[in-house]
């Protein structure tokens, strides 16, 4: 079998002194933080997608990308060798996971049962592969936007037969994902919102949605799949609006729909920035609400109002997502998943290896630096003293349940004391710097 990547030997470890881009500074797998390995706290995955499909055209212009497998003009023939290419790649990278949508690895039949046919035959390579690298599936899912007939959605689309014909395809992307022993299911709905109310029942669409992820529930119980379900937030692109808005909005429909026990929430970094929240405001808001499934590992750009997908380099970012991961217990059976793809100007395949290795430093770097936060417990205390009027007296009665507006209003109108103390906020800032930068 030819080899893919003949110019890169395997990624190793070579601490925070090496000056060599091809080495980890900070990822070193087997080096116990607390109570796990790094490998096991960071559980990471490359994306196929954006890894092995993509050629780096844009709006603008057309693909840039020089692949290994550029030469390969049988649509079947080039999906093999993306597979072979892409554990290549995982072994090299040293990453234990990796994900996928069925129409990433194999390529679209004339119909439903011919791309059907597709997947099996490459997934038979993948299961090889899989055995002999020991490489796992962190998740897989559907690609249920790219193809005309998911135009105006795929659950929300208002023409049945296409909800049909995504459930359908949704069925056999399980059914893979089962056999191929992933640790999860995402659903990202990608054309699951709308481009304008003038023409769209949001009532209707959100019900159907609803049902196809009742039913999606439903055939994962039917086949013994016992992966987490996660659904991806995202505010808009490709829609204008898209119904999993953020982490707060999808908890709301899960409940509304009874859906909130069997999914959980697979969070973006790009994406939370998109709904105009911070990465950890996402991270945190799903930890409290117990639905802390897994992450899309990348980052956006401040500047730009689009999904960039970039690599995940702002270790500031990275220490506070990885201190959320920590107070979440882990994220198994999620794990970060790098979401992220390198730029169209960085058109070789060596780019490919400096993107993944600068994003598994960042979130390794990340979770020295939260661990370390929290062994000192640095926040904890601050925070444990802001709150610690509701410990006893007037506050305790608020929280048992005891005071109501005529205990407290009679309280009210003998204090006149509040005794307030400082939020502290550039203080702990420069704390923070201070552990990021020489912790
Ligand atoms: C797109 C999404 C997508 C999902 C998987 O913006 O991030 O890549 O992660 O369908
Ligand atoms: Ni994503
Ligand atoms: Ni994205």
């Amino acid at each position: 079998m030819s080899e893919y990547f003949p110019e890169i030997d395997a990624i190793t470890y070579g601490g925070p002194a090496s000056e060599d881009p091809l080495s980890f500074n900070y990822y070193d797998p087997d080096r116990e933080i607390g109570s796990k390995t790094m490998e096991e706290h960071l559980r990471f995955s490359v994306a196929y997608w954006h890894t092995f499909t993509e050629d780096g055209s844009d709006p603008f212009g057309v693909g840039t990308m020089e692949r290994p497998w550029d030469d390969i003009d049988d649509p079947m023939e080039k999906a093999h060798a993306r597979v072979d290419a892409g554990f290549e790649f995982f072994e090299k990278l040293g990453v234990p996971y990796f994900c996928f949508h069925d129409r990433d690895i194999a390529p679209r039949g004339e119909n439903l049962a011919e791309s059907n046919e597709n997947l099996d035959e490459i997934v038979d390579h993948v299961e090889e592969k899989m055995d002999e690298t020991g490489v796992e599936l962190l998740w897989g899912t559907s690609q249920l936007f790219m193809e005309p007939k998911y135009m105006h959605g795929a659950a929300t689309s208002p023409n049945a037969d296409v909800f049909a014909h995504a459930a359908g395809q949704v069925k056999k992307a399980m059914e893979v994902t089962e056999r191929l022993g992933g640790e999860n299911f995402v659903f990202w709905g990608g054309r699951e919102g709308y481009k304008t109310l003038l023409n769209s029942d949001m009532g209707r669409e959100l019900d159907n949605m609803g049902r196809f992820l009742q039913m999606a529930a439903d055939y994962a119980d039917d086949i013994g799949f016992e992966g987490q379900l996660l659904i991806e937030p995202k505010p808009r692109e490709p829609t204008k609006h898209q119904y999993d808005f953020d982490a707060a909005n999808v908890l709301a429909f899960l409940r509304e729909y009874g859906l909130a026990d069997r999914f959980a929430l697979n969070l973006e970094a790009n994406h939370a920035t998109l709904a105009g929240h911070n990465f950890r405001h996402e991270l945190q808001y799903g930890r409290i609400n117990d639905a802390l499934g897994s992450v899309d590992a990348n980052q956006g750009d401040k500047l730009i109002g689009w999904d960039t997908d970039e690599f995940p380099t702002d270790v500031y970012m990275t220490t506070l997502a990885m201190y959320e991961i920590l107070e979440n217990g882990g994220l198994a059976p999620g794990g970060l998943n790098f979401d992220a793809k390198v730029r169209r100007e960085s058109f070789e395949p060596v780019d490919l290896f400096y993107g993944h290795v600068s994003g598994m430093d960042a979130f390794a770097r990340g979770l020295e630096v939260a661990h370390e936060l929290r062994e000192d417990g640095i926040f904890e205390e601050v925070i444990d003293e802001r709150y610690s009027s509701y410990e006893e007296g007037i506050g305790a009665e608020i929280v048992s349940g005891e005071a109501d507006f005529d205990s407290l209003a009679e309280y009210a109108l003998n204090n006149d004391g509040f005794d307030l103390s400082s939020g502290r906020q550039e203080k702990l800032e420069s704390i923070l710097n201070r552990y990021i930068l020489e912790s």
